[in-house]
């Protein structure tokens, strides 16, 4: 029976009492959480939008706030009892702002995914031009995908990439010139090189079009300044806030020089129009333990311990771009200027067949589509590969050279049998990911060690 005390137990006990429940009484989930821990420990994560949040963070969105309703915005809430709610908000809002130089930051959306439709929803009426990049040349889904909601409500128009991989600014000129977007959208999930953010407001303002960028993938590299910042260039910007920025599954949206302008077209400025699709447009109460957590992730963002995880992200990405073209692979762009490298197969292996057999010796990476793609997207001829994850074990150019070796061993004793089956030997399978796994004791996940 609970003891009355004056005082409620503190997070860390409600933490630790947490565990032991979970435990004690349920063995099933708890076996569960176990598992995948060590799955994290013992494989090798090169998930270009994965990466191993801090255990502050982790702290952070376990806490009671997870019990706050707090309908509403900042201060304005639909409910009472939001005094810790509406602190922890202005934390997140404040950092968020000072990490990348915005006026206005909403820490509210849930993923960037929700947010990039926040913003379509703030800015565009249904039926209106997108022009967003094509997700088989690196775009995302929410960018005009003929799949997703994007292109249902609106017109979208879709630009690609080059044979070179890279994006073709001539062909973003000539369709914003041909259908004058009401907004242009960039930023990618699959590309390896700079983003020319000032380029793309050249078009924009040229068409007469808003502009939208999209950082999720390069958020750290944008914050630390080792890619240029769309804030200011850009009239809106949005990202997740579990990929570089190694923080909880969320998003969020911040403006710069446009937040208290007025939207063309309409009466209210940038931020009132962002604020209000975000709630009451899209979305009911926030989620405040993952606020909490995006405030820890955000303030860790600014410490020199980050700075120096997004230089071992670039130096990662320069050292295995360099030793997948010494071993004769075309890396799409021709390098990585962030922590991206797309590798075009060849040898009539498949990017499924490449992402099933990696796996199966602990290396977890994702089969991607590449420019003049022949294949389907659930076979495709590529692999996108992130160095965020090896960043964090603090893998040196020695283990990069052994993680491409290991990764070129695989894939070169491979025989494909169509496009999605293969075969591999099983005691050189069992030989290559026993060397994964010593690859991954003897660089381990820093903070989980
Ligand atoms: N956008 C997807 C990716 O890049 O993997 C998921 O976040």
């Amino acid at each position: 029976m609970a003891v009355m005390t004056e005082q409620p137990a503190s997070q860390v006990d409600l933490l630790r009492r947490g565990l032991a429940d979970l435990r004690a009484e349920d063995a099933e989930l708890a076996q569960i959480l176990d598992a995948e821990i060590t799955r994290q420990h013992r494989t090798l994560s090169l998930i270009s939008s994965s990466s191993a949040v801090k255990p502050r963070t982790l702290v952070a969105s376990a806490s009671t706030l997870v019990n706050v309703t707090a309908e509403g915005m900042l201060g304005r809430r639909g409910h009472t009892g939001c005094e810790n709610a509406d602190r922890v908000e202005s934390l997140a809002v404040r950092r968020a702002r000072e990490l990348f130089g915005a006026q206005y930051a909403n820490v509210q959306s849930h993923s960037a995914s929700n947010a990039n439709y926040q913003v379509l929803t703030a800015l565009l009426e249904p039926g209106d031009t997108l022009l967003g990049m094509a997700v088989e040349h690196g775009g995302h889904l929410t960018h005009g995908c003929p799949t997703a909601f994007s292109s249902d409500y609106y017109k979208a128009i879709q630009y690609g990439t080059t044979a070179q991989g890279l994006i073709d600014y001539d062909e973003v000129r000539t369709l914003a010139l041909a259908h004058r977007p009401r907004i242009i959208m960039c930023g990618a999930t699959a590309y390896s090189r700079v983003v020319d953010f000032q380029r793309f407001r050249e078009i924009a303002d040229e068409a007469g079009s808003l502009l939208l960028a999209d950082i999720s993938h390069i958020a750290g590299l944008v914050a630390t300044g080792r890619h240029p910042n769309p804030i200011d260039v850009a009239h809106v910007t949005t990202t997740c806030t579990h990929k570089q920025l190694a923080g909880p599954r969320g998003g969020l949206i911040l403006s710069g020089r446009d937040a208290n302008t007025k939207v063309p077209g309409l009466r209210i400025t940038f931020s009132r129009a962002l604020e209000q699709a975000v709630y009451p447009g899209m979305q009911g109460a926030p989620a405040v333990n993952m606020i909490a957590a995006k405030a820890a992730a955000l303030g860790y963002a600014m410490s020199a311990e980050f700075d120096a995880d997004m230089a071992r992200i670039r130096a990662t990405a320069e050292a295995m771009a360099s030793a997948f073209q010494a071993h004769d692979y075309e890396v799409i762009g021709g390098g990585s200027d962030n922590h991206t490298i797309l590798l075009r197969l060849r040898g009539g292996i498949t990017g499924c067949m490449a992402q099933s057999a990696l796996d199966q010796c602990g290396i977890i990476v994702n089969r991607h589509r590449v420019p003049g793609e022949p294949r389907a997207s659930h076979i495709t001829s590529g692999l996108r590969i992130g160095t965020g994850c090896m960043a964090q074990r603090h893998i040196d150019a020695q283990g990069c050279r052994e993680v491409v070796e290991l990764i070129c061993r695989i894939l070169d004793n491979l025989t494909p049998l169509g496009e999605q089956d293969y075969t591999l030997q099983p005691a050189l399978r069992e030989q290559l990911r026993l060397q994964t796994e010593a690859l991954c004791t003897r660089y381990p996940i820093a903070d989980y060690a």
